[in-house]
């Protein structure tokens, strides 16, 4: 029942309500607000003990959380960083209306920063810090479609010329462009950070703000009051990343962590709670999960309205209008404000009495009012304990008027005609004449005006200009030969794993005097799958607060040690928090300066499946280190059946153009691997990161045989010559990972059983192999006069004679690809189709990928080019135990 209701029914007037009111108002003005709070908190239980049952909210009144007699004092000068302000709107618009003008349909967004420029404005002017050689600066996610904004700032900064605005979203002409949105890929330069798939960049910036923790903690970096600020579109928090780790934000205590939300109440086709208010939603989300929140809700204009508003009937209005009806109500006329918000009781018709329509037309919200966001953001930075989250009212399309103010369709504006554009103009005084509205010309006042000074000299102050990336880390010094050296020499006869192989050079890596701190081992509840708990006693898993219980485990060796200076990201199940510690390890080398090497090491099938999406970012920020895809291969990881047996990861990792994608079968090939990329990595200075498959099948690992070295490299190398040189029957059989075990039985198979001599071959990548072929090919269609280069793949098989059998534990499609570069035809083994719960043995047979089908696969070749007869194939169905009729594992 509505409160009020409650209170007339039993006869309560309004005078009782009203003492205890002004007594809660005495001890506030006596004691202050902390024993306020303590007196209500004391009251509500009181009032549990006493059977009351006050019903939960987490909701506060839909007003601004700051009060207006608690505002800080605005410390700029407003009507300058006003007009700064229209200015970047201005040619944030020219922006996008030139480049569609020239371009039809090249896209660009106009009204999310047009919503959204006081709340950077207001930032860049006196909160964000740059990244200077003494602070690290400060750390900004922007939100992906308010691009022209900030392409727009930096242009009044000086820092992009007209030309480059001129070619917004055209970064092939000559010259060079804009990207569309935040992407250090194409502007390595400007952009840190990639926003614009929804939901990736709120995930990331906690996990930044944790991994700052981390490096504080282990002494990797001085501890700094430095912020991490994400800046969101409210439609944007329904994506399940974007609340999906607010909890860890509180739980850490990150109180360098700042969200903006921009709630403009609209996402791209309509409003995102039309019959709900979102700022309350996510109010109690972020209230319920600890965090600080503060809400802009209302400009200063509705201050004094506000404050005749003794009997909370205007709070009250405020509170039980739906996000649909407010997208009307703001963009309105005063009469009809008057009419559909004040109108609801005569008593708030009263109350804008003396006020004009046109006075209720211009009442601002809050996210549009420099000294409301200016108090919060100071409130936010100074809060400690919790993140803070500041959810700012605005309005979509702020100023565009007709042209798309608060409009549905207004996401997709991109053109304003004469009028609008004039109109734009005049609203916010740009000193343009109507020639140059018509020709929309960017504007930029000269070097010695005031706007440009003032510009200038905020940024002096809080250490230069924002966003901007370069590389601030050294390059690593040592070779490591050392280090990987024993793992060349194999296990001798004793059976391990790839994955217990990596796990030693991990830990050795971790004791190296150069790189040993760097290394960052993340896992997602995962360690002791992959034999790695020995690490939780030896380097510790990191937590915040150290460890405050004695682990159940303590008298063991290996018992759970959490520590402050931990070194392992022990993450819990998340993928996406882990892969987002991964990006914050792996991008260290420029946006902090410190070459941290991350390893993700992870269930394989919930990489690439699971989390596509932040690998593709990673790879956008020149992310640098190694995805360790662990329980690997269809039909290596037993038991586990169809969502776990992970068939397809090789295949994708072929779309991220940075990663490179390795499949290794031994020790020493894993150590090749890593070296090499440690050095390509980190003294070399290449964008590139690396997925390496490791497995938990135990075999005896060999000796490295010869130097192998390039072909590990460059995606295969002969591992093992057949014994019988005098057959003329020949094959080439090709096995990667745990199924090169399979090709080397095979090989036996043939020679003892058919007479085949074949030779076998380890493929590490059939991406490095397929990039090759790929490359090679055309660079001798761009250079027809020269000649011809022949792709490494065509040159390695160059004397390798008789039929191709490729078997790997992944799709068929991966040796296919590389088909065009062989001399003959190939014929491919995988594991296409949905796992089994079962035994390796009889996943191989089910998949058709053991010793027995490859034998198979080559006989067929050769009976095929007719230098076998039938009944050899007859004699290998009945030998091997082949039922021709057996299901098709790759439909069944
Ligand atoms: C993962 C993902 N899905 C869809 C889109 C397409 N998209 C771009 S902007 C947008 C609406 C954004 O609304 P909101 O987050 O409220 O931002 P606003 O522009 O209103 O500030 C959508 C759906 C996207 N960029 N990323
Ligand atoms: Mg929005």
């Amino acid at each position: 029942m509505e409160q009020e209701t409650v209170a007339s029914l039993h006869g309560l007037d309004s005078s009782e309500i009203q003492e205890w009111l002004e007594s809660l108002d005495s001890v506030l003005q006596s004691s202050g607000p902390e024993v306020a709070s303590y007196i209500l908190e004391r009251l509500q239980v009181h009032a549990k003990v006493v059977g009351i049952d006050i019903p939960f909210t987490a909701n506060t009144p839909y007003v601004n959380t700051i009060p207006h007699h608690l505002q800080p004092a605005f410390p700029g000068d407003q009507q300058l960083e006003r007009r700064i302000k229209s200015l970047v709107r201005w040619n944030a618009i020219a922006m996008v209306v030139r480049a569609n003008r020239e371009e039809h349909n090249i896209g660009g967004h106009i009204s999310t920063f047009a919503s959204a420029a006081t709340l950077y404005e207001v930032g860049f002017n006196h909160f964000f810090r740059a990244r200077t050689p003494e602070f690290e600066g400060d750390t900004i996610y922007f939100q992906g479609h308010a691009s022209p904004g900030i392409y727009s700032r930096a242009f009044l900064e000086g820092r992009l010329s007209a030309q480059k605005l001129e070619n917004f979203r055209r970064e092939l002409k000559p010259g060079g462009g804009l990207s569309s949105y935040p992407h250090p890929w194409l502007m390595p330069d400007f952009w840190e950070y990639p926003t614009v798939s929804m939901g990736l960049s709120p995930l990331m910036s906690i996990y930044q703000a944790r991994f700052n923790r981390y490096l504080e903690d282990r002494s990797l970096k001085p501890v700094t009051d430095a912020k991490v600020w994400a800046f969101l579109g409210d439609g944007e928090t329904d994506e399940p990343e974007s609340l999906g780790a607010i909890n860890l934000a509180s739980r850490e205590k990150l109180d360098n962590l700042i969200f903006v939300v921009n709630c403009n109440l609209q996402r791209l086709d309509g409003p995102v709670r039309g019959n709900g208010q979102i700022i309350q939603e996510l109010e109690s989300a972020f209230r319920g999960a600890g965090w600080n929140v503060i809400k802009v809700l209302w400009g200063s204009e509705w201050d004094p309205i506000l404050d005749q508003d003794t009997e909370g009937l205007l709070v009250k209005r405020m509170g039980e209008i739906v996000d649909g009806a407010y997208q009307k109500l703001v963009v309105s006329s005063g009469a009809y404000v008057r009419e559909h918000f004040f109108g609801s009781d005569p008593r708030l018709l009263k109350l804008v009495e003396p006020i004009s329509d046109e006075h209720l037309r211009r009442l601002r919200l809050g996210g549009h009012d420099p000294l409301k966001v200016y108090a919060a953001y100071k409130a936010a930075v100074e809060h400690k304990g919790s993140p803070t989250v500041i959810l700012a009212r605005t309005i979509k399309g702020y100023g565009l008027g007709e042209a798309g103010e608060g409009k549905n369709v207004t996401h997709q504006q991109k053109k304003l005609n004469e009028e609008e554009l004039a109109e734009f103009r005049t609203r916010f005084d740009i000193p343009l004449t109507d020639e140059q509205v018509r020709d929309v010309t960017f504007y930029r006042p000269p070097e010695d005006s005031e706007e440009i000074r003032y510009l200038r000299a905020r940024r002096e102050a809080l250490g230069g200009y924002t966003p901007q990336r370069k590389v601030r880390s050294k390059p690593i010094v040592a070779d490591h030969d050392e280090l990987f050296h024993e793992f060349h020499l194999g296990s001798e006869g004793r059976d391990v794993s790839t994955t217990m192989a990596f796990v030693s050079m991990l830990r050795k890596m971790m004791r190296d005097p150069e790189i040993g701190k760097l290394v960052v081992p993340i896992v997602p509840d995962e360690a002791r799958t992959f034999g790695m708990e020995s690490l939780f006693r030896t380097v510790g898993i990191y937590s915040s607060v150290g460890q405050r219980y004695e682990p159940v485990d303590v008298n063991t060796l290996l018992y759970y040690k959490e520590a402050k200076d931990g070194q392992i990201l022990e993450e819990g199940i998340t993928e996406a928090g882990s892969m987002a510690s991964f990006i914050a390890a792996g991008t260290a080398y420029s946006s902090l300066g410190i070459n941290t090497i991350p390893f993700f090491i992870y269930y394989s099938m919930f990489g690439f499946q699971r989390i596509a999406d932040f690998i593709w970012a990673a790879a956008d920020m020149r992310v640098r280190g190694f995805l360790l895809g662990g329980t690997s291969g269809r039909t290596t990881l037993a038991g586990e059946g169809l969502q776990h047996q992970d068939g397809n990861s090789h295949v994708l990792a072929l779309p991220v153009p940075n990663l490179l994608a390795y499949d290794p079968a031994y020790a020493y090939e894993i150590a090749v691997i890593l070296q090499e990329g440690i050095r390509r990595m980190y003294k070399d200075g290449e964008s590139i990161f690396y997925y390496i498959t490791v497995m938990n099948e135990p075999y005896a690992m060999p000796e490295m045989p010869g130097d192998v070295r390039e072909g590990i490299l460059k995606g295969l190398y002969r591992f093992r010559k057949s014994p019988n040189t005098e057959s003329k029957l020949r094959a080439q059989l090709f096995g990667s990972g745990a199924i090169l075990n399979e090709a080397l039985k095979a090989q036996e198979i043939l020679d003892e059983k058919f007479g085949v001599a074949a030779d076998v071959w380890s493929v590490t990548s059939y991406k490095a192999l397929y990039t090759d072929g790929n490359e090679t090919e055309r660079w001798n269609r761009l250079h027809p006069g020269e000649a011809p280069r022949v792709p490494y793949l065509t040159q390695a098989l160059a004397d390798a004679p008789g039929v191709l059998v490729a078997a790997s534990d992944y799709l068929k499609t991966l040796p296919q690809m590389v088909a065009p570069w062989m001399p003959r035809h190939l014929a491919s083994l995988g594991t296409d189709g949905f796992g089994r719960s079962e035994g390796r043995a009889s996943l191989r047979d089910f998949f058709e990928v053991d010793s027995r089908f490859i034998a198979l696969a080559a006989l067929d070749e050769l009976h095929r080019v007719g230098q076998i007869e039938r009944d050899v194939l007859d004699r290998a169905f009945a030998e091997l135990h082949i039922n021709p009729c057996k299901p098709n594992a790759v439909i069944s």
